[in-house]
């Protein structure tokens, strides 16, 4: 059930944004692992699927109000 999901996040303007962000993905309940990348807007996020999908953690990235889309 470990799974591994590519975002991109658009928006982050600054490495606060970016740490910000990160700091959002690794508080989430089942996310074990989780890096976010300011130059290229992507974020790698490694999971459980039986605590989190995909879709929950896209979710709650653009709750911090930057738009989101899954890159694979
Ligand atoms: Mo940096 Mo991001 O000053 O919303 S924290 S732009």
């Amino acid at each position: 059930s470990g799974q591994i999901v590519r975002l991109r996040i658009k928006g982050m303007t600054c490495t606060t944004c970016s740490t910000t962000v990160e700091s959002v993905l690794r508080g989430i309940k089942g996310v074990k692992k989780a890096q976010v990348a300011l130059a290229t807007e992507e974020a790698e996020i490694h999971y459980d699927s039986k605590m989190v999908s995909y879709n929950e953690i896209l979710e709650t990235v653009e709750d911090t109000g930057f738009e989101t889309i899954l890159i694979s």
